[in-house]
């Protein structure tokens, strides 16, 4: 089972990108062919329907935010690729296939998550259903959250962490980054491209926020109490490699109650949008997923 979100745009979702990032018969065909391999991979798509639902509420057709729905997906599948290579965090598996670079290699792999980075800001950019402020505005604060004051800053974070023991006050900062932001860049990203006011915008920024606080803990926790084969890669890898979440910080216990009232904090920003509805069900049904 799904969130309604979910579905409702996931078909439209995989199309475009199946579109935006096409076959190509030439001399450098394999990296078309390791990128598609992650991109068209079964992922939730979380962020690209965040981004359409948040466009969608302040006023926006959805199907006009799809190239930057898309580019975001394609970022964030670039992380994915990046932070299963052995340099990284070493994973050989990913939604329940072998890892990028266990197909293709470390610098095919390597290659296409900066494929995909660069793929994602041309399919932006060259959209023409937005005018051209808002879509600069949306790419801007995409590529703001994704790099060195977002995501990549919070992985090096993450790197730094390596072998510590983090405080809470490190582990809630460099989380807010790394997961964080790629997920405040759908929901504000969104807005943005509507061309929202600062009311709207900054009650996109608390949903995501709240979601994103929570989606970690519950992925923290999956690694202690999922199914393997549920989550396509395995568990309890957080304490093998010794790594500080916030099941090791609070206990399972805590989490569960940390991820309730996150999620109560989601659902009373998304009620201050007018037919918020699907955003309030998907708040609920991440703090539940299995996956
Ligand atoms: C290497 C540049 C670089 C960044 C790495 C995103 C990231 C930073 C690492 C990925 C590993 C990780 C645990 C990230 C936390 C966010 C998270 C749980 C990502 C998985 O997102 P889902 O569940 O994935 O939306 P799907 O498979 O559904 O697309």
């Amino acid at each position: 089972m799904s969130a309604d979100l979910l579905t409702r745009y996931g078909d439209g979702i995989e199309a475009s990108l199946d579109r935006l990032f096409p076959m190509e018969a030439c001399r450098q065909s394999a990296i078309f062919s390791a990128c598609r391999y992650s991109l068209l991979d079964g992922g939730k798509r979380l962020r690209p329907a965040l981004l359409m639902e948040f466009y969608r509420l302040c006023g926006g057709n959805p199907v006009d935010a799809l190239p930057f729905a898309c580019g975001l997906e394609m970022i964030h599948t670039y992380s994915l690729i990046h932070d299963d290579l052995p340099c990284m965090d070493d994973d050989d598996y990913r939604r329940g296939r072998l890892s990028n670079h266990k197909v293709y290699g470390e610098a095919l792999a390597t290659l296409a998550g900066d494929a995909l980075l660069n793929r994602a800001f041309e399919v932006m950019l060259e959209q023409t259903a937005v005018p051209s402020e808002r879509a600069v505005a949306c790419a801007r604060y995409i590529a703001r959250c994704s790099g060195v004051y977002g995501m990549i800053g919070g992985q090096v974070q993450d790197l730094a962490l390596e072998g510590k023991t983090a405080s809470e006050e490190e582990q809630l900062e460099m989380i807010a980054l790394k997961t964080g932001a790629l997920l405040r860049a759908a929901c504000v990203g969104g807005c943005l491209l509507a061309g929202a006011d600062e009311t709207a915008v900054a009650r996109a920024e608390q949903y995501a926020q709240a979601v994103g606080l929570a989606f970690q803990i519950r992925d923290d926790l999956l690694d202690v109490i999922g199914d393997a084969k549920t989550l396509g890669k395995q568990t309890g890898s957080d304490a093998q490699k010794e790594k500080c979440t916030f099941v090791s910080l609070y206990g399972k216990e805590a989490c569960e109650k940390k991820i309730d009232a996150l999620t109560r904090a989601a659902v009373e920003a998304a009620g201050h949008f007018t037919d918020g509805q699907a955003l309030i069900e998907l708040a609920c049904w991440l703090a539940g997923r299995d996956h």
